[in-house]
């Protein structure tokens, strides 16, 4: 069963950006994650992305396969992922759709696929602009951990991991009613994220839940609520990593609550040859580095590998 949780929020707005490092750091050391308010990116805009996003969903599976996942971008549908590789099911319930990172618009080598500009006039300019700014939203973010981790507010700038970040946005959509034969299987199944942090919004409909200790047996998952209007921000593993487990890149699912879902993950991860290797502030003699240095890219890419069939 899952019981109620009362995770930290953090007001992007706050002027006290030392207090603002603390709580962050807090939220990060004790759940891996927390609620951003006055996060800065527009209500009209998130309210955008998601009809362009249940729009799309809403095509018949044939239109939709026609995108289907290449390069790690495009359509994925309802059990072709399985987060948990443990999962006794084929698959996750959830489809999804994948675009990466975005340069400059005319780019020749954008890897990304797009619906039909003719069927979806506004798709990808929604989905550009909401990238834009969620990621100077994701950067803020990044700085008070900076800041939080007693660093340079601009050290994740600094190392060059965010030249040219490796982000990802992922349009989710959960089934409502679900088979018998699907019975007990996940929306998303449990799964820590691969990078650096996540920022989420969702439609309101539950269904998502955090494990704060991986290794307890059993396992207590908790619901997380929604705020209207805040972002849910989560730890990945890349930060995990660097943070030496400072920093919890904690485990989560979804679960299936008989509606409709949708939701919306950007992942903010580094450069792909961005270097991760513990942070000077997080290790000691007593407690020394618990992993070796790895590229982000490599990693990542491992990670996805593994979760695909
Ligand atoms: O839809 C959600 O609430 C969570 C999605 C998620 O965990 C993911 O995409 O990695």
């Amino acid at each position: 069963m899952a019981g109620g949780l009362d995770l930290p929020v953090v007001d992007l707005a706050s002027q006290d950006l030392r207090a603002a490092a603390a709580s962050v750091r807090q939220a990060c050391v004790e759940h891996g994650f927390f609620y951003v308010t006055n996060h800065g990116v527009d209500g009209a805009l998130i309210e955008a992305v998601f009809a362009e996003s249940k729009g799309f969903f809403d095509l018949p599976m044939e239109e939709k396969m026609k995108l289907q996942r290449r390069n790690h971008r495009g359509y994925t549908p309802p059990y072709a992922e399985k987060l948990d590789a443990s999962s006794e099911f084929v698959g996750d319930l959830k489809e999804s759709f994948y675009i990466g990172p975005i340069g400059d618009s005319d780019l020749q080598n954008d890897l990304n696929q797009w619906p039909s500009e003719e069927c979806f006039p506004s798709w990808k300019e929604t989905m550009k602009s909401y990238i834009a700014t969620v990621l100077d939203t994701g950067k803020r973010i990044l700085s008070l951990i900076a800041l939080g981790l007693d660093l340079d507010a601009e050290f994740f700038h600094k190392i060059g991991a965010l030249d040219c970040p490796s982000t990802f946005l992922r349009l989710l959509h959960y089934p409502g009613e679900v088979n018998e034969s699907d019975s007990g299987n996940y929306g998303a199944s449990a799964h820590s994220d691969y990078g650096a942090i996540t920022l989420l919004v969702t439609d309101g409909t539950p269904g998502l839940q955090i494990c704060r200790e991986k290794d307890r047996d059993p396992q207590l998952w908790e619901d997380v609520h929604h705020i209207d209007g805040a972002f849910i921000v989560n730890i990945g593993d890349l930060l995990e990593r660097w943070t030496n487990c400072v920093f919890r890149s904690t485990l989560h699912r979804v679960v299936a609550v008989g509606k409709e879902r949708y939701s919306v993950a950007f992942f903010l991860d580094p450069n792909y040859d961005t270097v991760v290797q513990c942070i000077e502030s997080c290790c000691s003699e007593a407690d020394p580095p618990r992993f070796p240095p790895i590229r982000s890219g490599e990693y990542i890419n491992g990670r996805i590998n593994s979760t695909y069939k």
